[in-house]
């Protein structure tokens, strides 16, 4: 068996302010990545927040504390969200780290050596807000394009990255992997820009304190600085070998606002340092409010921790993958969480398992039957294949659908062969068959849906009593008939409790 593990990034976050649920829209994805590889090998999945820059520094200076502590704070805010979300990070890497800040500056070392950095005079339009320099020409009505904000003029002399020397290595690396961006839209969008053309970057900045200090003075642009952390966290430079197995990286995720970064200056970054750029990059669509993106400097943001004491952290989830197709935009409303919540988990998933297990006490004592019926098992035999393909795809709406299929049939079964009425028939054998169908269906949802909605699956397993089985392989966990006939099933509090308006 290889050692390669499964890599898979979030962004790191922006510490000037409180996470909000778009920022747990990222994680909570990446999590269903890296929850579905390691059921088939190793898997890693790497977080974190972005410390550095004018942002991080004003938010601490309004506060009215060091930078230092502000974030060591925010920073604990963060990590307590991917607890509340269920997100299983192997590691979250902070920028203002030891480990971190010597990556960053041994990157400049090298870069220095191979020449793909220079000094050059830096005049041109900064927006600290996004902390990123745009040409006069990109500027709306004299503002950033990205959030109007204004931008100031800058001139300085300053490390540049050579930037436009890899262009034509990237529209051919484009031309040749045509997922290395997605989705289509993503990709067009970053290969437009590279036959643009492309600048070179400058990569250090000599009028703010609160970065990575580069040998000679000044400090790392924020974004060189951020995006090192994913070789960072992974042993690049110190532990070869460890780094040989995560890297490169299967996928990033990130929000499409950040695609260039991603598509164009990391690869070349890598590239620069003799590395391989990583699989692909995923850019997805932003999560709305009546049409405008959810974000802190638009106002219209709320905690999403109060969002998970509400609906539930499961529900949360279920929602933002299920609602839209990953990649697009799509909006936020409590109603249509509402409504999710209601009817798929509580009427559908949540009613099969109460209705399964009381059936299954009342006429058989809780005991599973020794009946396999075999029609979903030839029905439904390759749908963890179809719903792995789905996942790996970023399908996570597809994937959902697909075991929504298995959901509805196991409930239909119930309806169409009313097992109530094949007791009072004394049909035994039909109704072994039935019960042995609806236990063994509600096993392999656990399974399916343990990426997914991992505290639920977890209970859906408890409540048939075999709440050992999380983890297991994901091919051998779906074989149809693997549940032991005899085996004594609990039951419990109904799932998904229905909440009122
Ligand atoms: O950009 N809808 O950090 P950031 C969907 N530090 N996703 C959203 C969202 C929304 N309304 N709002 C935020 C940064 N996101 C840099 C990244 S990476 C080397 C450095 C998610 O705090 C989405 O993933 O502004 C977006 O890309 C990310 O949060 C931006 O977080």
């Amino acid at each position: 068996m290889s050692d390669r593990a499964y890599y898979v990034t979030t962004p790191i976050y922006y510490i000037n302010s409180v996470p909000h649920i778009g920022h747990a829209y990222t994680s909570i994805a990446a999590d269903v990545l890296a929850r579905y590889a390691r059921t088939r090998g190793q898997a890693f999945l790497l977080t974190g927040t972005d410390e550095h820059g004018q942002k991080v520094a004003n938010a601490a200076a309004e506060a009215g504390v060091s930078p230092q502590a502000w974030t060591d704070r925010m920073a604990a805010t963060w990590q307590s969200l991917c607890r509340r979300y269920e997100i299983s990070y192997d590691d979250f890497i902070r920028t203002t780290e030891e480990r971190h800040q010597s990556v960053c500056v041994e990157v400049f070392e090298r870069l220095k050596v191979s020449g793909d950095i220079y000094v050059g005079k830096y005049e041109g339009w900064y927006c600290t807000y996004d902390e990123t320099f745009w040409l006069e020409s990109k500027l709306v009505d004299g503002r950033c394009p990205e959030c109007r904000r204004d931008v100031q003029w800058l001139s300085e002399d300053n490390w540049f990255f050579a930037l436009s020397r890899y262009r034509d290595r990237l529209l051919e690396h484009y031309r040749t992997h045509p997922d290395f961006v997605r989705p289509q839209r993503a990709y067009n969008e970053m290969l437009a820009t590279l036959e643009g053309g492309l600048d070179d970057l400058c990569i250090s900045r000599t009028n703010l304190d609160w970065g990575v200090p580069l040998p000679g003075g000044g400090v790392m642009y924020v974004w060189l600085d951020a995006l090192l952390n994913y070789i960072t966290a992974i042993g690049w430079s110190r532990d070869e070998e460890r780094f040989r197995r995560y890297w490169p990286a299967d996928v990033h995720l990130i929000g499409k606002e950040i695609a260039r970064f991603h598509t164009i200056i990391w690869p070349a970054v890598l590239w620069a340092l003799g590395l391989p750029e990583p699989k692909s990059i995923f850019a997805h669509g932003w999560l709305t409010i009546e049409g405008e993106k959810i974000s802190k400097s638009r106002g219209n943001v709320f905690d999403p921790f109060a969002t998970a004491d509400f609906f539930g952290a499961d529900t949360v989830r279920y929602f933002l993958l299920r609602e839209a197709p990953f990649g697009a935009d799509f909006s936020w409303s409590d109603e249509k969480v509402r409504q999710r919540r209601n009817s798929d988990l509580g009427n559908d998933l949540g009613n099969l398992l109460r209705r399964s297990l009381t059936m299954l006490q009342r006429y058989r004592d809780g005991i599973v039957p020794p009946v396999a019926g075999a029609s979903f098992g030839e029905r439904f035999g390759d749908l963890g294949e179809r719903t792995a393909g789905r996942i790996v795809e970023l399908d996570f709406r597809g994937a959902l659908a697909e075991i929504w299929e298995l959901v509805s049939a196991l409930n239909r079964a119930i309806d169409e062969q009313k097992p109530w009425r094949l007791y009072e028939q004394g049909a035994q054998h039909e109704l072994d068959a039935l019960l042995y169908t609806l236990c063994e269906g509600l096993r392999w949802l656990g399974h399916l849906l343990a990426p997914f909605i991992p505290a639920k699956a977890a209970e859906i397993h408890q409540q048939l009593g075999v709440g050992d089985e999380l983890g297991r392989n994901w091919n051998e966990a779906l074989r149809w008939g693997d549940l032991t006939a005899g085996q004594q099933t609990r039951g419990g509090e109904p799932l998904f409790p229905r909440l009122l308006d």
